[in-house]
């Protein structure tokens, strides 16, 4: 791996809860054991989520203090245009609120009813929008993403061969759902060469490529790390070359951008985006600020800057490799490779005596949050929600804890308690019971379902 640090020194600092394990259990319980149902204020280490939760330099925080709060044409959105058509080469940018604004406009705009769109592995927002506007997503990723322990190193790549005949069954397809790196696969990358290969299939049956880029910054890492050729290309010539493969992209500028709030859409066909614009105003606001003040638009502009620098994006994957070392050599499953912004255990692996409708990796997180206050988030049956044809749940082959790691936040000393944690609540393992669903809402069930614990069996 070779030696790594942070590239930045620390200006502020906030003081983070300790607290007890009865004080725990007793926040848990008022939780429904659901970690996004946590305050803060009872979490000591936040690993829920990489999302809005970067610390923003100090460039960053002087941008804000330019921002112009013009309701129309805020110079700080031709900023931010300028900024994406630099680094990612889309020259429409439609700014949301946040990815899934991105995501409801283009599934409103492209889909229409009874269409089919194929993609690398569902991710929940993506899919419910593309749902939503009455499509079907399919998944066309590679068989290796599904089987945690596959050390194949794009995972995140499409089987060509299931894509082709999703494409021959389907009555209609409007575009093919692209991501890099993947999130519900456990982070893994889409190589440039796969990313080509769809891109011919799509151009031989006349069909648009949409990216998910929300990570794309950590794709062009491990492109960069893993495919013959690209050693010596920067990471923004390998952004814009992902980019350039496809027709549009939408953009949760939560994650690789490096702010707090904020999304966008690009696009190349200037018809295409003035629908968009269009229905921005009526989702979002203005098509000039999107649900955004115009200093949120000036911070993503400086972070988009900020995040293709090498150094950064090296030590943010490296940090994020090193706690999974950790984990691992503790003997605790997890999928492999590590991936680009959390680690992913294998709940499935870790409680083997579970069925998966005892909601194992609920539990684990759960577990962990009991144990040191670290909190997770479960990426398994609970997020998979049910099939809205027959109502059942969905059973993913991936049963999974996400560790995840916010950019620019925590010290790697915290990351090893972290490590130390999840050892702890693994060797506990043989002993823990499932869950029980007690409250169930209709859309996106894991950010506010209830739980409640079974008897030991
Ligand atoms: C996460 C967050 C957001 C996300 C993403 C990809 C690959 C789009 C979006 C949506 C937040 C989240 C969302 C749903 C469930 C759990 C957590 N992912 N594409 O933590 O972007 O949140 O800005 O609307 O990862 O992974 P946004």
């Amino acid at each position: 791996m070779g030696n790594w640090f942070e590239p930045y020194k620390i200006k502020a600092v906030e003081r983070i809860p300790i607290t007890t394990r009865e004080e725990r259990r007793a926040a848990l319980e008022e939780a429904g054991w659901n970690t996004f149902l946590l305050r803060s204020d009872q979490v000591t280490i936040d690993l829920l989520t990489d999302s809005g939760t970067n610390a923003m330099s100090d460039r960053q925080w002087a941008a804000i203090m330019i921002g112009d709060e013009a309701y129309a044409g805020s110079r700080n959105f031709y900023r931010l245009e300028e900024a994406v058509r630099t680094a990612y080469g889309y020259e429409h940018v439609i700014p949301t609120h946040q990815g899934r604004g991105a995501e409801h406009i283009i599934s409103e705009i492209l889909i229409e009813a009874g269409d089919t769109i194929p993609g690398n592995m569902y991710f929940t927002t993506t899919r419910l929008h593309q749902e939503l506007a009455g499509g079907i997503f399919v998944d066309v990723i590679c068989e290796e993403a599904h089987d945690p322990t596959s050390r194949h190193p794009f995972k995140g790549d499409v089987d060509l061969d299931k894509l082709e005949k999703v494409i021959e069954q389907a009555s209609r397809v409007p575009y093919i759902s692209v991501a890099g790196t993947v999130n519900m696969a456990g982070g893994q990358p889409v190589s440039m060469a796969n990313l080509r290969a769809v891109r011919a299939v799509a151009d031989r049956h006349g069909i648009r490529v949409i990216l998910d880029a929300t990570r794309a910054i950590e794709n062009a890492y491990f492109v960069k790390e893993r495919e013959p050729g690209y050693e010596d290309r920067t990471i923004a010539e390998i952004l814009l070359e992902t980019c350039n493969l496809t027709d549009g992209c939408t953009m949760s500028a939560k994650k690789d951008s490096l702010v707090n709030i904020g999304g966008w859409l690009g696009l190349r066909d200037p018809e295409l985006a003035a629908q968009a614009r269009n229905l921005c105003v009526v989702y979002e606001g203005l098509h000039t600020y999107g649900g955004l003040a115009g200093r949120d638009l000036e911070a993503i502009a400086v972070g988009i800057e900020e995040s293709v620098d090498y150094h950064h994006i090296r030590a943010r994957i490296l940090q994020v490799r090193e706690l999974g070392e950790e984990i691992e050599a503790a003997g605790v499953p997890i999928v492999e490779p590590i991936g680009g912004h959390a680690v992913f255990l294998d709940a499935r692996r870790i409680y083997e005596h579970l069925p998966q409708d005892a909601f194992p990796a609920q539990r684990l997180a759960a577990e962990i949050y009991l144990d040191s206050g670290t909190r997770t988030m479960e990426r398994g049956i609970v997020s998979a929600g049910r099939d809205p044809e027959t109502g059942q749940h969905r059973y993913p082959a991936l049963e999974l804890v996400r560790i995840t790691v916010p950019r620019r936040v925590y010290t790697s000393k915290q990351l090893s308690a972290v490590a130390s944690s999840v050892k702890a609540v693994h060797e506990r393992r043989a002993e823990t019971p499932g869950l029980e669903m007690v409250f169930e809402p209709t859309y996106l069930r894991f950010f506010q379902a209830r739980f409640s614990p079974l008897e030991q069996r």
